[in-house]
């Protein structure tokens, strides 16, 4: 079915109103026949992750002029631990292009003087050899070039092809380009890009320090990071996605991979439409999406109520132990017909009193940390594991989660904190006045990140500073 690209026909938007529309991306079932003349030329505005560059207005083909450079740079996968990256424009993930269908797009890939190693770029919105690696294999210090035609629209990944391809795209080397349809996107209120990938580091999840590539685990498919955006908490805290109640809400979804497929989900929305794979057809009514390495999807959804909505892969233990977490925060009035809050809460005592507790992990040999980097990685295992009971700023929850900011409950023997992680707290306790009547699960940590994550604790939130070791937590553990 070879035609010339800027004589298209498209099938009039009859039964649809969505924003991929139904008409045919290639030339088939067509109803109309209109030429397309590409005219003009233009440098693509790219951006970095969360954001998107802002939507096409024209109602033509032009030629865009897309510059990627390939930068090697250490940057943090989590607090205090570093990771030499290899990045499309200096982040992970890469910048986002975004086109419209019919564009003559002239792509120049420039490999950083400094850089140590060759790239090269396969876009899969590319028909082409490679989608375009070989065109574009680039030596440090090299710009190449090359032309293509987008032909599908669709929101596609790109990523390097440079062999030993696993470990380049492994280091953070993927990033999506959007081809709009020619009819362009449904209006919304915000649109954000995230992308998710897995990263394989010889220390383990937390390990302070630059962290090198294991192929060993690459190979196993046994990540120790899985996150959106590059790094463990890049949209948590003060980077978490905003938007406000009534808005839309596009999330373009990539899945840079090497290894994994996410199960794409948000916790306490619904996604009004799903894009498929990053296709035309839109699935409405969606709790998960799958997103295959290399692909993607787009979702979008209206912000009823206020609430911290949490982007996660429902493949649940990536989430709260390999990073894949992220918000979105919406603000604005309470809608309480659509979302109540809680009503009511009475003590319920099973026979016997069952008490959550988690299995022992066994307690494995760990070097010494200076007072700085039990800090560090305090702060990371603070943030992924008690920042969602006791909050970030540690105040808690009146009711539900003591605070740990400046509380009285463990001033004077900082050994009490200790306990409370190693063996759970349960029971009426009273904390700066305020009684609590909760459970606290016993966290499953070894000695040392115990003694990280309480020496975290004493030397901020207001508290009175101090140093925990992993031998006073392997004294308490005996208690
Ligand atoms: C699943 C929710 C949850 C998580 C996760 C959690 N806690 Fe708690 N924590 C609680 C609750 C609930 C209490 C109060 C229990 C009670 O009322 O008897 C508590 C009590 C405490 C106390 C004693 C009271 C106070 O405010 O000083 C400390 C210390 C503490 N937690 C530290 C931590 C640390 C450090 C972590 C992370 C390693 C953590 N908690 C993770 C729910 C949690
Ligand atoms: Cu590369």
């Amino acid at each position: 079915m070879k035609q010339s690209i800027f004589k298209t026909s498209i099938t009039v938007l009859a039964f649809c109103t969505l924003a991929f529309g139904c008409n045919n991306s290639r030339e088939e079932n067509t109803t109309k026949e209109y030429s397309e003349i590409l005219s003009g030329e233009e440098v693509a505005v790219l951006t970095d992750a969360p954001n998107v560059p802002p939507p096409i207005t024209r109602n033509h083909p032009t030629k865009m002029i897309v510059t990627l450079e390939v930068i090697e740079k250490e940057m943090e996968m989590m607090d205090g631990v570093k990771y030499n990256f290899w990045t499309f424009g200096g982040s992970v993930p890469g910048k986002f292009i975004r086109v419209r269908q019919g564009d003559v797009v002239e792509f120049h890939l420039k490999n950083n003087p400094n850089n140590k190693l060759p790239h090269n770029i396969d876009l899969h919105a590319v028909s082409g050899q490679g989608g375009g690696a070989a065109a574009t294999f680039t030596a440090p210090g090299h710009e190449t070039q090359f032309t293509f035609t987008a032909l599908n629209h669709g929101l596609y990944i790109y990523h390097c092809a440079t062999a030993p391809v696993g470990m380049h795209i492994g280091n953070g080397m993927y990033g999506l380009i959007l081809v709009e349809p020619k009819e362009g996107l449904k209006k919304v209120d915000k649109e954000y890009y995230v992308c998710q990938g897995d990263f394989y580091t010889k220390g383990a999840y937390g390990e302070s320090g630059l962290q090198q590539f294991n192929m060993d685990k690459a190979l196993k498919e046994q990540p120790d990071y899985v996150v959106f955006n590059g790094k463990v908490g890049a949209l948590t805290g003060d980077n978490a996605l905003k938007a406000k109640v009534g808005e839309t809400v596009r999330l373009f979804v990539g899945n840079g991979g090497p290894n994994l497929v996410s199960s794409f989900h948000v916790i306490g929305e619904i996604f009004d439409n799903v894009y498929q794979e990053g296709g035309c057809v839109a699935n409405h009514d969606i709790q998960t999406t799958l997103v295959p390495a290399g692909g993607s999807a787009i979702t979008e959804f209206k912000c009823d109520v206020p609430a911290t909505l949490i982007l996660v892969d429902h493949s649940i233990f990536r989430t709260f132990n390999k990073g894949s977490l992220g918000m979105l925060k919406v603000e604005g009035a309470e809608n309480k017909t659509i979302f109540s809050g809680q009503q009511d809460d009475r003590i319920y005592q099973a026979e016997g009193g069952a008490s959550q507790t988690m299995p022992d992990v066994p307690v494995a040999v760990e070097k010494p940390l200076t007072k700085e980097e039990k800090i560090a990685q305090g702060k990371a295992l603070y943030t992924s594991i008690c920042q969602a009971c006791h909050q970030a700023d540690a105040n808690g929850i009146d009711g539900s989660f003591p605070p740990l900011a400046r509380s009285d409950y463990f001033a004077t023997e900082p050994n009490k904190a200790i306990r409370a992680v190693l063996h759970g707290v349960s029971g009426k306790i009273t904390v700066n006045g305020k009684t609590f009547d909760g459970i606290m699960p016993k966290q499953t940590m070894s000695d040392g990140q115990i003694a990280s994550v309480i020496t975290y604790v004493l030397n901020n939130f207001g508290n009175k500073g101090g140093e925990v070791t992993a031998a006073d937590v392997a004294k308490q553990r005996r208690k």
